[in-house]
């Protein structure tokens, strides 16, 4: 082609030569045919050359000589009006280098850089919007920018190598993470089914306890059961003799002439006996009472005692009170005690009898009966003596007595047997919570290779002006004010939630603290790949809507290779 471009010169020289001279040789008038083809191809070739403004792609739709049809085929207009600085097309086509149509879209080629399309408007308004300057051919603009897609494009090419170093590493840490997942998945398979044949052992130590515990509270029950039965006996013992010294204390209160009688006499200034109120005890209510108290005296207890103890209203006072004096014996005359008719005191009333005395009797026969009684008050004695010493003025008769030592002991076997059924309780309770805590991590979602694993149990922070954000990976997202105050929670793991085909790019935070009139807080995590786990931003897009952006090398799932650009995204499994 050299050669024949050297030959067209040549020929020219030569036609214009010939023409002068009109000589012409063989080889010159075949070269001078082919010449002549050439140039019509030539002169056709440049006659469409690509319009300004049109990328290489659209080129074949503007290559017609004659004619351009609007690229929305709404109209067919001549060919020489495409970029003749007037919109003849509605969608702008007809004028892609030119500002004239208000939609027209102008595509600069970058030649080295990046290719980029701009509005027409922007075409020729002085300020340099694409790198090789060819968005400014006129004016301003034309002396002004100057093609500096090289510089931008060896710029960009050495930003594309540190991110594709940064994305390997990143990769290589993924592997890492990969391999670590894996290897906590299986460790958490076996935790679990080694915690589960400890509990089995656990469980069957529980049983045995539990067994023991029983064997050993059966005794301690009875033995227990037997001593509040006594202490209870031991109680109606003493309220027994309580009432005794009661009665007899109000029997000496009427015995005034002491000789173990009460004499109707006797009973004439104790003004409790006044039955009809009129201020006097008659004779006859004194003969009634009188029946009363021997009766009393009989039996020692029972309704007419109660009756009478309750008229008897000097006996209920303090002993201690001095100040009341009793009846005086001057006031009545002692006598005899009454023989007459005192009403049906009961068959084996005998007036005559010494009152006192029968009363001891009865005591002793009462407790000669039954020996323990006496073994029972001696030993409420002694409790209550040693009680005395320890509660120093706390006196209660009525508190239980401590268990006997053969108690005490089945109460400490016992004792120890609950504890051991308690610790072993525990530890099967424990050994089940493990699990379950185990069996609740293993559930969570960590990514198809588990890859996301080491960022469990972290948490990250990142602090804006107002807020130090805080997001702990399947676990929580929250918010405390940097001027100090409590946390706020803006949700906990709920799942992933990018789109399908890439669901690992966002995770979703929700249930938090409800927003006052507005929704419980919630938080997107928005993730991207990064060399290191770093928060890198935290926002509120709506109100009590959070977004976070998270950088994880788990998510580095390409590897490029910086020489040629190929590209692996083959995770060593
Ligand atoms: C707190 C913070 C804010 C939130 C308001 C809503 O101040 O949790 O992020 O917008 O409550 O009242």
């Amino acid at each position: 082609m050299a050669t024949c471009v050297e030959e067209k010169k040549d020929a020219m020289s030569k036609l214009s030569f010939s023409t002068n001279g009109l000589k012409m040789s063989v080889k010159s008038y075949i070269c001078m045919t082919i010449i002549c083809f050439w140039s019509v191809i030539c002169v056709a070739t440049e006659s469409v050359p690509r319009p300004r403004g049109v990328s290489l792609t659209n080129e074949p739709l503007y290559r017609d000589t004659e004619w351009f049809t609007c690229l929305d085929g709404s109209r067919r207009i001549r060919r020489n009006l495409v970029n003749d600085d007037y919109c003849d097309c509605i969608d702008s086509s007809d004028e892609p280098g030119t500002s004239a149509c208000p939609l027209g879209k102008f595509h600069c080629n970058n030649r080295g850089f990046r290719p980029k399309y701009i509005p027409t408007s922007r075409v020729n308004d002085g300020i340099c919007d694409c790198c090789d300057a060819s968005d400014e051919y006129k004016g301003e603009g034309a002396i002004k920018c100057v093609n500096n897609c090289r510089e931008l494009g060896k710029a960009d090419l050495e930003r594309r190598k540190q991110e594709i170093i940064l994305m390997n590493q990143g990769f290589e840490v993924r592997q890492e993470y990969i391999k670590q997942g894996a290897e906590k998945k299986v460790e958490r398979e076996e935790s679990i089914t080694k915690l589960r044949e400890e509990k089995e052992l656990a469980d069957q130590i529980k049983e045995e306890k539990d067994k023991l515990k029983q064997e050993a509270e059966a005794p301690e029950t009875e033995a227990k059961d037997a001593h509040k039965k006594l202490w209870e006996a031991q109680l109606e013992l003493i309220k027994e003799a309580k009432e005794k010294q009661k009665t007899s204390d109000a029997f000496d209160e009427l015995d005034l002439d002491e000789n173990g009688r009460v004499s109707p006499d006797e009973l004439l200034n104790h003004k409790e006996f006044d039955a009809d109120g009129d201020g006097v005890v008659s004779e006859d209510e004194a003969k009634v009472a009188l029946a009363a108290v021997e009766q009393l005296k009989a039996t020692m207890s029972g309704p007419v005692w109660d009756t009478l103890r309750d008229r008897l209203k000097s006996l209920d006072q303090d002993q201690s009170d001095e100040t009341t004096p009793p009846t005086t014996q001057e006031e009545g005359d002692g006598g005899e005690p009454y023989e007459g008719d005192m009403g049906d005191p009961g068959d084996d009333y005998d007036p005559g009898e010494d009152v006192d005395d029968a009363g001891d009797e009865e005591d002793d026969e009462e407790y000669d009966k039954d020996m323990d009684q006496e073994a029972i008050m001696e030993k409420y004695r002694r409790n209550q003596q040693e009680k005395e010493k320890k509660e120093k003025g706390g006196e209660d008769e009525e508190a239980m007595p401590e268990y006997d030592e053969a108690t005490q002991v089945l109460i400490e076997a016992a004792d120890k047997a609950r504890d051991d059924f308690k610790a072993a309780e525990k530890r099967s309770n424990d050994i089940k919570r493990s699990i379950e805590d185990l069996e609740k991590l293993l559930r969570v979602d960590l990514g198809p290779h588990q890859e996301f694993q080491p960022l469990q149990n972290q948490c990250f922070e990142f602090t804006d002006r107002e807020y130090t954000y805080k997001l702990c990976p399947f676990d929580k997202t929250s918010q405390r004010p940097k001027s100090g105050g409590s946390e706020t929670s803006l949700g906990t793991w709920g799942q992933w939630e990018g789109p399908v085909e890439n669901r690992y790019i966002k995770m979703k935070y929700s249930g938090g603290k409800n927003c006052w009139n507005g929704p419980d807080r919630s938080t997107m995590v928005i993730l991207r790949c990064g060399t290191e786990n770093k928060l890198l931003a935290a926002s509120e897009p709506e109100r009590c809507t959070y977004e976070f952006e998270f950088e994880t090398p788990a998510l580095c799932t390409i590897k490029t290779d910086p020489q040629t650009g190929e590209t692996d995204n083959h995770d060593e499994l």
